[in-house]
């Protein structure tokens, strides 16, 4: 039977965490798509804007092996919408992530994958700049 995994993030500045997450998000069905945070949200969220814009990021997710199809994450309050839009099995994320998303286990299995240590957006702009 056909098992869709639905994920969410930013994904800017493209690492080998982000791939990590995403091919462990694959390998837990038969389809995977990745909802990518805009950079309104992200701006709300995070309080810059992104170094790479919504349409590079969603361009590069979307082009991975593991990645069967992308949409933009316009809003965190609309999980719950874009899980049952999307007829999401099982959500994957990083257990940064934690128990924050346990409310939709009602609707589809929630799973939190190990972060990859030591890699994030944050510290490679602090790389670069140094
Ligand atoms: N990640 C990871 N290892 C890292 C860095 C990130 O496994 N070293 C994972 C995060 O746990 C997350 C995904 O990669 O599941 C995307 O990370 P971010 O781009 O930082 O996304 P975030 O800002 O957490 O957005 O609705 C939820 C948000 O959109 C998640």
């Amino acid at each position: 039977m056909e098992k869709r995994v639905v994920t969410f993030g930013t994904f800017d500045v493209f690492h080998v965490g982000h791939l990590r997450i995403l091919e462990g998000a694959s390998r837990l069905g038969s389809s995977l798509a990745v909802g990518v945070s805009s950079d309104l949200l992200n701006m709300s969220k995070k309080g810059r804007t992104p170094v790479y814009s919504q349409e590079e990021r969603m361009a590069i997710v979307a082009a991975l092996r593991c990645v069967d199809s992308v949409f933009v994450e316009e809003s965190l309050e609309q999980k719950r919408e874009y899980l049952i839009q999307h007829k999401a099995d099982v959500l994957v994320m990083g257990d940064d992530w934690a128990g924050r998303f346990d409310e939709f286990s009602d609707i589809c299995k929630v799973v939190y994958l190990p972060r990859t240590p030591s890699i994030s957006t944050t510290t490679i702009i602090e790389k670069i700049r140094l």
